[in-house]
């Protein structure tokens, strides 16, 4: 298997309506987790992916359990707990422009995991490790967690990818930059966006960011820019890509996870750093143009038509 990632994923519940969420009746339901959501984009990229991770015994758990497994990726190691339920939370559309995010995942399930959730012989079956700088926000054992996987993982030479994915909802603004900031001085590559950036070395220029990354230790980086694309940065190749066509979002939650599945698609593909970037951005773009965080993960065919310009009427 390829990548390895580790995380909580929820059980999102979203009013159909816009309006605040007091006088909303109808929900829709969706599944939503950074990580999971980079997984499934991965497998649909042709990466065989697998998930650590602690769900209820629930019916929630079950829900999220049997999505993600049906996405293709490997669950062997997702732990099924009596002693928590399954985090969910609200993504409430308070007005048009306005999404706002309200978490029920204290306590959860995923949040009791511990160095004990993570088995060696599992992880051995990887060559990359995917992190987000969600799952130590969750809790102190899963901070503790996520060291003790990154350490396992380094020593059985798995490349170390990490996105901050800056979480301020779970935890404050010291203990964030703390701890993101070691996990970067562990990683091999990182993705951060251009405010996680600015948040971390009160730095605005992306070139500024990147070269602060590479002083800690990471060998490429890649500034994620919103619409204006990406800036990449390793010691052979430096320049911008961006998506290859404008589109319309519908949501752009989810974003950046599937930027992160572009890229790693493309760099364990063998693409230049360039197209890999490139492909990021393409894959990123997509997933804004359909509602949910996962729902909108692209192909391969999918981003083949976005790159040559081919509306799907044409095909
Ligand atoms: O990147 C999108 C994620 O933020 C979303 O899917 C939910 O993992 C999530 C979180 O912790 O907010």
């Amino acid at each position: 298997m390829d990548v390895l990632s580790i995380g909580e994923t929820m059980v999102v519940f979203a009013p159909k309506e816009v309006g605040p969420m007091r006088y909303a009746h109808d929900f829709t339901t969706h599944i939503a987790g950074a990580e999971t959501n980079t997984l499934i984009g991965l497998e649909k990229l042709g990466i065989k992916t697998g998930w650590i991770s602690q769900l209820g015994n629930d019916e929630l758990g079950y829900k999220i359990l049997s999505f993600v497994r049906g996405e293709g990726i490997n669950v062997d190691a997702v732990h099924l707990t009596d002693d928590a339920p399954t985090g969910l939370f609200l993504k409430e559309k308070n007005r048009q422009d306005q999404t706002r995010v309200h978490y029920y995942r204290k306590g959860s399930a995923a949040s009791l995991m511990t160095t004990s959730n993570i088995d060696e012989e599992y992880v051995a079956q990887f060559k990359y490790l995917y992190v987000t700088g969600i799952t130590p926000a969750l809790s102190e054992n899963c901070k503790d967690t996520i060291f003790h996987l990154i350490s396992v993982a380094k020593k059985l030479n798995l490349k170390i990818i990490f996105d901050p994915n800056l979480r301020l909802k779970l935890w404050n603004e010291a203990q964030a930059r703390e701890t993101l900031l070691n996990i970067i001085s562990l990683s091999d590559i990182v993705l951060p966006g251009i405010s996680e950036g600015a948040f971390l070395f009160n730095e605005r220029s992306e070139k500024k960011i990147a070269q602060n990354i590479i002083a800690l230790g990471a060998s490429t980086v890649i500034v994620k820019l919103g619409s204006e694309g990406a800036y990449y940065e390793n010691d052979e190749h430096v320049g911008y890509a961006k998506a290859s066509k404008n589109v319309e979002v519908v949501d752009p939650v989810g974003a950046g996870d599937g930027f992160a599945a572009g890229f790693i698609a493309g760099y364990i593909d063998g693409l230049s750093l360039h197209d890999a970037v490139e492909q990021a951005c393409n894959a990123g773009a997509l997933v804004t143009t359909v509602k949910g965080d996962v729902e909108g993960l692209p192909s391969k065919e999918e981003i083949k038509q976005l790159k040559n310009n081919i509306n799907t009427d044409d095909v």
